[in-house]
């Protein structure tokens, strides 16, 4: 038997991720205005035990704390976002500058530390002046405002930072928060299939606004693309007609977003099975939502198993997970790290992307600190260890694979969840903010010194 050794190239790009409102806090400080997130936390029952981002894990004043961890495990990037009502509280017009101050010390000290910035611009706290004003992106004003926001970020940031973000997870802001399941997201509101499916338009060009916007102020000195949780689809089996049926269903699961996003046009599945909901677009529009990424960020947490299916019409099937299936504790999370594997390969093989970054993996589980304060985690170092073998075949067969970002760097407000589900790799207590590293920030720092699963500990 071989030991196990999965080394990762030279300049693999070793990340954790957070979220403005699961970590900020400080939400009515310093000029910030609200966001959907704030309106939404703050609905009597809307999320358990009404828990709010209000404080969350004060980072916005332990910032240094917190790139303390990162530097002790020597991470190579962090991945945060910017609060946009914090940058602008209206939404667009008047900058406040001490909201673009805190970005400024947050990189300064992440450089002085050795780790590049990564920048999410959008990780679903829309202003709530744009939700008031046109409905969220039920209004094509919405992206426009993405647009002037991407420029001013790109102008006041762009000499900081070493990539961007545009959005963060479509389905989670849009279809979920517009009726798909708005007891969970913000904004919580019921509009039709049709205004959804126009909201998604505007969102994926708000996203192209961005892409240029970034790039007319940045040029080439950072790299541009987007963090999307396309289904992580994997074929039941190596065959090569199960894996052509997982390449077709990731395209045309995501025929709405990241498909039109790469290819200029949605998927012809999407707009004839939307009939006379489909959205109304421009050709000029779809030039706008195809423009050039550098690099696929991936959100990758729970396979979509999918099987060749010649007796269907469109030739493959989707196999749900039953309730027997192997789960962490979240409902939506299912075991199956093969997707580190299936996802940057379909991707790269669809769509020949440049680069593809992971970023966001991760998972929740019981933590409980035992009388020394110490959280022995295996679950979460079990699920970390076998994606990072599934991601190590993807780089091994050639798949461009170049960073990885876990989710997250610590416990923190987990949206509709409050405080009740824990993804850190530190554990936060919430009664003293006092973060403490959990047996998975050991095992990740192993990995990071190592360049490698597995194999020798270097000296
Ligand atoms: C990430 O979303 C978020 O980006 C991050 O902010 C969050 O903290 C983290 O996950 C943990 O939840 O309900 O079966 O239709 C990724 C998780 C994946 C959650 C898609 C919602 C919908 C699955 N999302 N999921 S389902």
């Amino acid at each position: 038997m071989s030991n196990l050794y999965c080394p990762y190239p030279k300049d693999f790009l070793w990340g954790a991720a957070t979220a403005a409102y699961q970590v900020e806090g400080a939400a009515r400080e310093d000029g910030r205005g609200p966001s959907v997130w704030d309106t939404f936390s703050h609905r009597p029952g809307a999320t358990a035990m009404d828990h709010n981002g209000d404080v969350a894990t004060d980072h916005y004043h332990r910032y240094k704390e917190d790139v303390a961890l990162m530097k002790a495990l020597g991470l190579k990037a962090y991945r945060f976002s910017v609060s946009w009502s914090r940058v602008l509280p209206e939404g667009t017009g008047k900058v406040n500058e001490a909201g673009i101050d805190f970005y400024k010390r947050l990189t300064d000290e992440l450089w002085a530390a050795g780790i590049e910035p990564w920048l999410t611009l959008f990780h679903w706290d829309l202003p709530q002046a744009l939700e008031d004003r046109y409905g969220g992106w039920e209004g094509k004003e919405c992206s426009e405002a993405f647009g002037e926001y991407a420029s001013i970020i790109g102008e006041r940031l762009g000499d900081r930072v070493r990539g961007f973000f545009t959005t963060n997870e479509f389905v989670c802001f849009l279809d979920k928060g517009y009726g798909l399941d708005p007891e969970l997201f913000a904004p919580g509101k019921y509009v039709s299939q049709r205004v959804i499916n126009q909201a998604r338009h505007h969102a994926i060009y708000g996203h192209g606004l961005a892409v240029q916007a970034l790039r007319a102020a940045c040029g080439t000195k950072v790299r541009i693309g987007i963090a999307e949780n396309l289904p992580g689809c994997v074929p039941v089996r190596e065959t090569t007609e199960d894996i052509a049926a997982a390449r077709e269903a990731m395209r045309e699961m995501s025929g709405m977003y990241l498909t039109p996003i790469m290819e200029g046009a949605y998927h012809p599945a999407y707009l004839e099975q939307q009939g006379a909901n489909a959205p109304v677009f421009t050709d000029e529009e779809m030039r706008v939502i195809n423009s050039p990424l550098d690099f696929v960020g991936l959100n990758l947490y729970a396979p979509t198993y999918i099987r060749h299916a010649p007796e269907t019409a469109r030739g493959w099937a989707h196999l749900p997970c039953d309730e027997s299936y192997p789960r962490l504790t979240m409902p939506w999370l299912f075991l199956g790290p093969s997707i580190l594997y299936w996802a940057p390969r379909l991707v790269a093989e669809t769509w020949k992307v440049p680069a593809i970054y992971v970023t966001e993996s991760g998972c929740a589980n019981g933590d409980r600190p035992d009388s020394a304060n110490e959280i022995w985690d295996t679950a979460r170092v079990m699920y970390l260890q076998q994606h990072l073998i599934a991601g190590h075949r993807a780089i091994s067969e050639g798949y461009p694979l170049k960073g990885y970002f876990v989710w997250s760097l610590t416990d923190n407000f987990e949206w509709a969840f409050g405080y009740t589900r824990r993804f850190g790799i530190h554990y936060v207590n919430y009664e003293t903010q006092e973060r403490t590293p959990k047996l998975s920030a050991k095992f990740y720092g192993d990995v990071i010194r190592r360049n490698a699963v597995g194999g020798p500990l270097p000296a």
